[in-house]
């Protein structure tokens, strides 16, 4: 069997989200996975897949895919050249040269540093590794779902779940992992911050809409278009999506309370799923019967994300709460 480069992470109960939404609530720590977030399930299992014999690999990312891109390029002694727009800060692109990737940034938002690494990919021979939108990526993420039926054990089922979405691709390894251990009939509740709202959009058009640009501070959602598999799962009326959408202070206000609650400090991307519980809007969906009341136990994805640290906090919350 292939050499696992994602741990098994805790899952948590969090008493304090518990008593505000009145149901146990079940963190998935995915922000202790060795390159800090989800990104290195689903990219370690692309890497073992398709570049065992390659002569390096090339990615695309807002921070996180890459820092796990990288990780996983070390562990297999592979060369690794990480291709970030402008918006990713410092701090991410130094731990990318410390795992020893090249990086190059190119363009003000992902789709452009996405541009070009597949030109990369194609020049210099190296296998394209995408952030988001690959099938093998989406298998290796649904690997978080069977650890979380594996914790909670044969006679528990969730209320629901809840993720971020970028470009869709956690939200579709989570239902893939959904459908994997038998539990389509649990609602996932897909959450995005305002301008990088791609999903939200796509729901709501019933086709694939390109943002014009990326107006939110959460630049690890920041993708102007979902993965159409997503948008596919959301109509197939298979599994119920809840998509839902958050402001860049809901979002920031979630990540203080996680820091002072959890002692745990996330970036805004995972922000936007914990503003589902900290913003009420579970509640809200239960007042409108669109959860069930009572709810069954919810579970948090912990997405992490390493495009933080104290200083970028404190001007985050400047720059949002002008405070
Ligand atoms: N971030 C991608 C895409 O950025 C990246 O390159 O790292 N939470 C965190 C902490 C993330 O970093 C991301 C994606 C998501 C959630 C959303 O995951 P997705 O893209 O699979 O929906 C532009």
């Amino acid at each position: 069997m292939a050499e696992l480069f994602h741990i098994n992470t805790p899952l948590l109960e969090s008493i304090s989200i518990s008593k505000l939404v009145g149901t146990p609530t079940y963190l998935k720590m995915e922000n202790s996975q060795p390159s800090g977030s989800f990104k290195i399930r689903g990219i370690g299992h692309l890497c073992q897949q398709l570049a065992t014999n390659s002569r390096g690999i090339v990615c695309s990312s807002g921070g996180n895919a890459g820092v796990a891109a990288a990780y996983v390029a070390r562990r297999m002694s592979l060369p690794a050249t990480i291709v970030v727009p402008a918006s990713s800060p410092q701090n991410v692109v130094q731990r990318l040269r410390d795992h020893g990737a090249s990086v190059r940034i190119v363009g003000e938002v992902w789709d452009d540093a996405d541009a070009e690494a597949v030109r990369l990919s194609l020049s210099e021979g190296l296998t394209y590794v995408p952030p988001f939108d690959h099938p093998l990526l989406w298998k290796g993420h649904s690997s978080v779902m069977v650890e979380v039926a594996a914790a909670l054990g044969p006679t528990a089922k969730p209320g629901a779940v809840i993720v971020s979405v970028g470009g869709g691709g956690l939200l579709c390894g989570v239902v893939q992992g959904l459908q994997n251990v038998g539990w389509m009939d649990v609602p996932v509740i897909a959450m995005e911050t305002v301008g990088a709202d791609c999903f939200n959009a796509a729901v709501k058009a019933g086709r694939l809409v390109t943002l014009e640009n990326i107006s939110s501070e959460a630049k690890c959602l920041g993708a102007k278009t979902v993965c159409r598999q997503a948008l596919e799962y959301s109509q197939s009326g298979e599994v119920t999506i809840i998509s839902e959408v958050v402001s860049d202070q809901q979002a920031l206000q979630a990540v203080l309370t996680f820091l002072d609650e959890e002692r745990v400090l996330v970036e805004l991307a995972c922000g936007a799923a914990l503003a589902a519980v900290y913003s009420g809007l579970v509640k809200q969906l239960q007042d409108e019967g669109r959860l069930p009341v009572p709810l069954g136990p919810l579970v948090v994805v912990v997405c992490g994300g390493g495009s933080i640290n104290l200083e970028q906090l404190i001007n985050l919350k400047h720059k949002l709460q002008g405070s």
